[in-house]
């Protein structure tokens, strides 16, 4: 069965959570601005929304500049850490839908992510479709912002196909059209393909995708290597099997699972969280990494998502603690909410790989 992957993209994602922070700016233009050591005169447009892209403003452009464009856009400065925050709640919700209980995730930046769902839609992009709208909807109820989602059978098809409606849109590629998807696109269009690979294309004649899947696939090689030249022929074919896989997976370990039914009792929602930490465990145990932040995740029935971490001050690779931190997080988090729990997780973050000394597991 071939891949299904979405992509999401959050939409105009600064100024979209600054206008939804003051309600004052709706309908007005929004710049949010990189203001650098130079003060207010100095900075660069870090993104704006859709009323301001439409007089001409766009990311990277000077704020001065943006100002002589449209003088009655209202101008703000970046707010990094709320946007991260933000985007963390984000990416909990979406992760919620991943496939292997949210490990088939890979965040690519502050506001995009690609999933797997392809077990869960069982192959069936209809089912994959309203799996995209249901993440459209949770995130437009929970954190009232808009994302566009690309649906594809590799990564490459699916980033690209959700930039094509923006905002607010869910684009599917279906397998057999991903030919004529590609087909007249500009090379540079094609995701990882930069300024220094498109001159280098022109240069041989190549502009447009067909022109280059249709070149050989050595004399590619004989001009970018073997590894980009391999690559440069399957993208343009449409062909990409890079898995789907947490960049930052290396330094976390986790596992999330959905309760029999959704519930709020205690006993069952522990019992299914010894599950996890068990495995958790084994995995720590099998890297030979001690972990200091422990992190636990809880997916409402309402599809609310919530999460919470200890930072413990030192590495550590006991289970005993891993258990207590973890049942004591759950059990704020269950005192705190009436709603039932659909799904939980637990993550253990910060790893440090255990040099020589031997961890108290490992005695018993
Ligand atoms: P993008 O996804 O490129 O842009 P966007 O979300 O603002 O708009 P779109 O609807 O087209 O997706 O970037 C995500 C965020 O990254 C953006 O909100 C602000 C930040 N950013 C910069 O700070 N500088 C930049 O040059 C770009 C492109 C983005
Ligand atoms: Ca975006």
């Amino acid at each position: 069965m071939s891949r299904i992957i979405l992509h999401v993209d959050m939409d105009y994602f600064y100024a979209a959570i600054e206008e939804r922070e003051d309600l004052s700016l709706k309908g007005k233009a929004v710049v949010v601005c990189m203001y650098s050591n130079r003060g207010e005169e100095g900075g660069a447009v870090s993104t704006c929304n859709y009323t301001a892209r439409d007089a001409g403003i766009h990311s990277a452009m000077p704020c001065r500049l943006a100002k002589a464009v449209k003088p009655d856009a209202v101008f703000l400065p970046v707010r990094k850490q709320l946007y991260s925050e933000v985007s963390e709640r984000i990416m909990e919700i979406i992760r919620s839908y991943a496939d292997n209980d949210g490990e088939l995730f890979e965040k690519l930046g502050i506001d995009e992510v690609f999933l797997e769902v392809t077990a869960t839609s069982g192959g069936d992009l209809d089912k994959a479709q309203q799996i995209a709208q249901s993440i459209k909807d949770d995130v437009k109820e929970l954190e009232d912002l808009t994302c566009s989602v690309g649906i594809g059978p590799n990564k490459i098809i699916a980033k690209m196909a959700s930039s094509r409606q923006k905002p607010d849109g869910i684009t599917v590629i279906r397998e057999d059209e991903v030919d004529g998807f590609l087909r007249k696109m500009p090379v540079a269009k094609l995701w990882g393909i930069g300024k220094v690979t498109e001159e280098k294309l022109a240069g041989m004649g190549i502009d447009i995708v067909e022109d280059l899947a249709g070149r050989d696939v050595q004399e590619l090689i004989s001009v970018f290597g073997k590894t980009r030249g391999t690559w440069l022929k399957m993208a343009a074919s449409g062909i990409d099997d890079d898995p789907v896989k947490e960049k930052t997976s290396s330094d976390q370990i986790g596992r999330m699972a959905s309760l029999t039914h959704d519930t709020r009792k205690s006993d069952l929602v522990l019992s299914l969280l010894d599950e996890l930490l068990d495995d958790v465990f084994s995995k720590v145990t099998a890297r030979s990494v001690s972990f200091r932040s422990i992190t636990i995740t809880v997916i409402y029935s309402n599809f609310k998502t919530v999460t919470k971490s200890h930072t413990l001050n030192h590495p550590i690779a006991e289970k005993a603690v891993l258990r207590e931190v973890s049942y004591k997080i759950m059990g704020e988090l269950l005192d705190s909410s009436t709603v039932n729990i659909r799904r939980i997780g637990v993550r253990v973050g910060n790893l440090h790989e255990n040099k020589g000394q031997k961890t108290l597991a490992e005695f018993f």
